[in-house]
């Protein structure tokens, strides 16, 4: 994908959809639905190539993630895990990690819109976004207990990082599958749509990100991400140095200027 894609442009393989509908904002859709969207290797290096085009895309501002039809995602391909072995499940699990990774590590604000089932490598997809949206359908988990197995896309590490460790326990435990109220109760989810408009109400998220100052949002999500990872006091560095350099853009003199004019900021990333 380029800075010049046209708008509402169409790219990826079969099993995952990226669409520009709107200028700065990309819907990526996993595509599986008679599978649930069920992630196999096909659908995560899809996925990963997916997530590479929009790593290089500097016109980019924020990314909507969802799933087609009635889920988000239902979790890893257990048809495909039942013939793994041992040597091939570590491999299957170090591609959705570096897929995951990958994701993380976007520059641009992520946002899931779970529309659905949003099931063990599912709900590690979403754990795996800064923000996430639940339609009133949604159903969050990590199941994977009940197949004698545990989650193998950072679900065992994200979840307690997001939620806190005692209720990742239980979700990881007991393998018990959540409403959408819950889930926002639990902190899986910020808020929940009606069933059909969790994608507009991301893409509102969206659309209010991609008017911000482009480099500021970028470096507001790297600094927090690495924040915390650190001790208090390097994180805090960090938020100086960021701020800092940010003084050398003409878009943050843009941001003041308007201000003080009170008319609205033409940011240019730069
Ligand atoms: N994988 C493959 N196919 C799936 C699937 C899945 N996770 N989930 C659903 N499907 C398929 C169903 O088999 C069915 O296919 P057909 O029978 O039509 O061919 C189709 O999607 C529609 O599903 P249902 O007919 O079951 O639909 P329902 O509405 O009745 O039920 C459901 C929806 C979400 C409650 C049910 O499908 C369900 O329980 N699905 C499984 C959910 C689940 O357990 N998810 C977690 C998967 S385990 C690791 C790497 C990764 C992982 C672990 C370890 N290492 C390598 C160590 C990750 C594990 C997981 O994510």
């Amino acid at each position: 994908m380029s800075v010049d894609a046209p708008e509402s442009e169409k790219s990826g393989g079969e099993t995952v959809l990226v669409e520009r509908p709107e200028s700065g904002i990309a819907v990526v859709t996993i595509s599986r639905p008679d599978a649930l969207n069920a992630l196999d290797e096909g659908v995560l290096d899809a996925l990963r190539a997916a997530i590479d085009a929009l790593a290089a895309d500097e016109s980019l501002r924020c990314v909507v993630l969802t799933g087609a039809g009635k889920a988000f995602v239902a979790g890893a391909d257990i048809g495909r895990m039942s013939t793994m072995s041992p040597r091939e499940a570590r491999a299957f699990a170090e591609k959705g990690h570096r897929t995951l990774d990958a994701l993380e590590a976007l520059s641009v604000p992520t946002i899931a819109a779970v529309n659905g089932y949003c099931l063990g490598g599912g709900c590690e997809l979403s754990l795996a976004c800064d923000l996430v949206y639940a339609a009133a359908n949604a159903r969050f988990g990590q199941p994977e207990v009940k197949l004698g197995l545990i989650p193998g896309f950072g679900g065992t590490q994200r979840l307690a990082r997001r939620i806190g460790p005692m209720r990742a326990a239980e979700l990881v435990l007991t393998g018990r599958m959540v409403k959408a109220e819950e889930a926002k109760a639990l902190g899986l989810c910020l808020d929940v749509a009606p069933k059909g408009q969790v994608v507009d109400h991301a893409m509102a998220v969206a659309r209010t990100i991609a008017a911000m100052g482009p480099g500021a949002v970028r470096l507001a999500k790297t600094v927090m991400a690495r924040g915390v990872e650190a001790p208090l006091a390097t994180a805090n560095a960090y938020e100086r140095e960021a701020f800092a350099n940010l003084f050398d853009t003409a878009d943050a003199a843009e941001g003041m200027a308007a201000f003080a004019e009170k008319r609205q900021a033409r940011f240019e990333n730069r």
